[in-house]
């Protein structure tokens, strides 16, 4: 908004300082006596705007951006070339490991079964050892021998029989690691005094392990048998209690 100015002109002519210079000589009247004075000005109106300046020079680098939003996923490429041709596999050997893993599984599971469904209590038990077809279980519950055949049965099993040197080795060892010194095995002559049955009725074969001077049915008594450390075996009172060891058959369990 522009202001108008109330005295325009900047010169103004103070006819009374006439009198304070009356004294010029030479000179018009007017001219004479005119004495100007400069006195600033009102300010005048704002000018028109100037022109556009020149381009300035480029400012700093300002700061990386924030990280922009995923984007959409691309279109399905055109499928590959096809690949060489592959190595001839080594497949009877894959083959027959993987048949011995799956014999490994079949005979874990068998165990496990066995386990969860024949064990009395952990801790009457010293673990298992098996054959190709039997498992055996020692229990450390002191028994008669006929309670001791019943406890197997229980269990789906019966007393143990070696009738080979394996299966009495065996039966041996796992005496032995476990610390102990005579088990109840499933032999007896109860039925008829000097035939040795096993527990499953089958009679002696020529197979035996019996100590020297054994079964020599001390006291006239000794119509049932153990097994001691060392694998050999003795006639021995039934009604004595100890521990025995029972046997399966792994297609029964
Ligand atoms: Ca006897
Ligand atoms: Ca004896």
């Amino acid at each position: 908004m522009k202001r108008h100015l109330a005295f325009p002109g900047t010169l103004i002519s103070l006819a009374f300082l006439s009198l304070l210079r009356s004294g010029c000589p030479q000179q018009t009247a007017e001219e004479a006596c005119s004495v100007q004075i400069l006195v600033p000005g009102l300010k005048g109106d704002m000018g028109d705007k100037g022109q556009k300046g020149s381009v300035g020079r480029h400012g700093k680098i300002g700061p990386i951006g924030s990280k922009g939003e995923k984007g959409d996923s691309g279109d399905i490429g055109p499928p590959g070339p096809n690949g060489e041709p592959g190595i001839p596999c080594e497949c009877s050997q894959l083959r027959k490991a993987i048949g011995e893993m799956d014999n490994q599984v079949t005979q874990l599971t068998t165990e496990l079964k066995f386990i969860k469904n024949a064990l009395p209590s952990p801790a009457a038990v010293a673990g298992v050892r098996e054959t190709d077809n039997k498992i055996y279980l020692l229990v450390k519950e002191e028994k008669k021998y006929v309670d001791a055949q019943l406890a197997c049965h229980r269990r789906g099993g019966m007393l143990s029989m070696p009738k080979d040197e394996t299966s009495n080795s065996l039966i041996a060892s796992y005496i032995t690691q476990a610390g102990l010194t005579r088990v109840f095995i499933g032999i007896n002559d109860l039925e008829k005094e000097g035939s040795f049955v096993y527990s499953d009725r089958s009679p002696m074969q020529t197979f035996n392990k019996w100590r020297n001077g054994e079964p020599n049915d001390a006291y006239d008594e000794e119509d049932c048998v153990e097994m001691v450390a060392s694998g050999g075996w003795n006639d021995v009172a039934c009604h004595i209690t100890m521990y025995f060891i029972c046997e399966f058959d792994k297609e029964n369990v």
